[in-house]
């Protein structure tokens, strides 16, 4: 087995959460470098795109947070191998990867800029998204985004749920998710519930 190692920021959520979810699930063994965010200019300049997550392989480098999530998730048993499927989990990752680039962005703005521009997304780009990511889970048979299986899809969507319902993000509405795609809601509640998912929070004593 490789030696994996995964630089990512020192918080439950985000980008590289889905890939420690991942490994975890699949009972593969991770270093799990979490890095402050006062240490983060010094560590910057030494990634491939000066941005976290980057997972390690025997020492060599791979970022971009969903090339890393089907690499995790194919070793993990968590990526589908028809490829109609395939392709429908990472409909749902850049997805999920359009609306984190509208996000982003707004946690480094002044306050009144911040309160606009969330304002704007919670009116217009993140209910879109929820409707359409609900809209696909339905289509897909309502549990799941590929598959008839938990992927990896599921895993960054419920990170997606979980960020917005937290209450980290001001001026967006917590029941935001709950108002426009209630079964996205379920979706992330059913994620939570697996087993391993389950275990791996409690283990950290985090709540879900
Ligand atoms: N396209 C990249 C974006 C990575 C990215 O922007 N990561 C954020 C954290 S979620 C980051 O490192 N921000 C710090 C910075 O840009 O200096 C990916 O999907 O991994």
């Amino acid at each position: 087995m490789a030696n994996m190692k995964l630089t990512y920021f020192d918080f439950h959520g985000g980008r590289g959460e889905p890939v420690r979810l991942a490994l975890t699930m699949g009972g593969v063994p991770f270093e799990d470098d979490r890095v402050a965010m006062a240490d983060w200019p010094e560590r910057k300049g030494g990634t491939p795109f000066g941005a976290l997550p980057v997972l390690e392989v025997d020492g060599k480098p791979l970022s971009q947070s969903n090339s890393i999530n089907r690499y995790v998730a194919k070793l993990t048993g968590l990526y589908p191998s028809d490829f109609w499927q395939a392709a429908l989990c990472d409909e749902a990752m850049d997805a999920v990867e359009d609306l984190t680039n509208e996000i982003v962005p707004t946690m480094f703005m002044p306050d009144d800029e911040k309160k606009v521009r969330r304002e704007e997304l919670a009116e217009g780009q993140i209910p879109l998204y929820l409707k359409r990511l609900n809209q696909n889970l339905a289509a897909h048979g309502g549990r799941y985004f590929a598959d008839d299986r938990l992927t990896i899809a599921d895993l960054k969507v419920a990170m997606l749920i979980r960020q917005l319902r937290s209450g980290i993000l001001d001026h967006i509405s917590t029941d935001l998710p709950d108002r426009v795609a209630p079964e996205l809601v379920e979706h992330f509640q059913r994620v939570m519930k697996d087993p391993a998912i389950a275990a791996y929070y409690a283990k950290r004593g985090v709540e879900v």
